[in-house]
């Protein structure tokens, strides 16, 4: 552990709106580590990147975090992949436990959720996403057909299988009975869901209505994750992250950015 150096250390995060690149500056900012935050925004229209997030790694996803070490001997680095980075933050830089428990069980399980968060849950999101939006892309002979398929490969795997994780987290957190995924209070655990279940479901309830073609009331059907995205949301420092990134985007908007994006054909 980097007890002595660790604090020293900074760190530039590459952060994107609306993307996991949040949970990773949450992280920074739980353990008050000094983090500065290089802002890109999204393509209006096809959500994706800029180009510009190539130069930094090439496959050019968010989040990108560059360390540059207090002890100038060592060169500085740049993690990606938001379980992998996630897991150096608590390995080098969490002394006093703040996110990661300091009993050994407790660890594995919020190791645990560091893999599952990217693994199980993330793609069945990615997926019905993306069946989602792909009739609008097409060109206007071919979106009814498009609609009817993905709609298809919706209802026939991916929904099962979302609805079978969502099922899943609402009975670990009843199971643990503490409003927490791992142990009593927030962890590294809570701070990985915060995207695919908060943001991406509970503080996008009409979104996520549309994109599964359900209409009933996520309160209801999960009522303890439900309860849990309110501890998140009302956290103080997920509230001053938030703050301070919608702030950040307005001012580079204001600034009239000029990112590149791919070309759509
Ligand atoms: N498994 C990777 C996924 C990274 C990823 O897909 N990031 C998205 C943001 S949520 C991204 O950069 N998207 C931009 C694009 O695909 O153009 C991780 O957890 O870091």
């Amino acid at each position: 552990m980097t007890e002595l150096s660790g604090p020293q250390d900074r760190f530039i995060l590459h952060w994107l709106d609306d993307s996991r690149a949040n949970r990773i500056l949450w992280a920074l900012e739980l353990l008050q580590l000094d983090y500065e935050v290089k802002v890109y925004l999204r393509h209006p229209q096809t959500w994706r990147g800029p180009l510009e997030l190539f130069k930094e790694h090439p496959l050019g996803k968010v989040p990108i975090l560059e360390i540059i070490f207090a002890d100038p001997r060592r060169p500085p680095v740049k993690l990606v992949e938001s379980g992998f980075i996630m897991q150096y933050l608590l390995k080098n830089y969490d002394p006093n436990h703040i996110l990661y428990p300091r009993d050994p069980e407790k660890q594995l399980e919020v190791d645990y959720y560091l893999h599952y968060s990217e693994g199980n849950l993330q793609h069945l999101q990615i997926s019905l996403l993306i069946n989602f939006s792909a009739k609008e892309v097409v060109p206007f002979g071919l979106k009814k057909v498009t609609k009817f398929l993905t709609h298809a490969l919706n209802k026939g795997y991916y929904l099962h299988e979302w609805r079978l994780n969502m099922q899943y987290l609402e009975g670990r957190l009843a199971e643990n009975g503490t409003g927490y995924f791992v142990g009593d209070k927030l962890t590294a655990a809570d701070v990985m869901l915060s995207f695919p279940v908060f943001e991406n479901v509970f503080d996008n309830e009409d979104g996520i209505k549309q994109i599964t073609r359900d209409k009933r009331d996520l309160k209801v059907l999960f009522p303890n994750l439900y309860k849990w995205s309110k501890t998140i949301k009302y956290n103080p420092s997920y509230s001053k992250i938030c703050v301070m990134m919608d702030e950040e985007v307005e001012d580079l908007i204001l600034r009239n950015p000029h990112f590149e994006y791919f070309k759509q054909n």
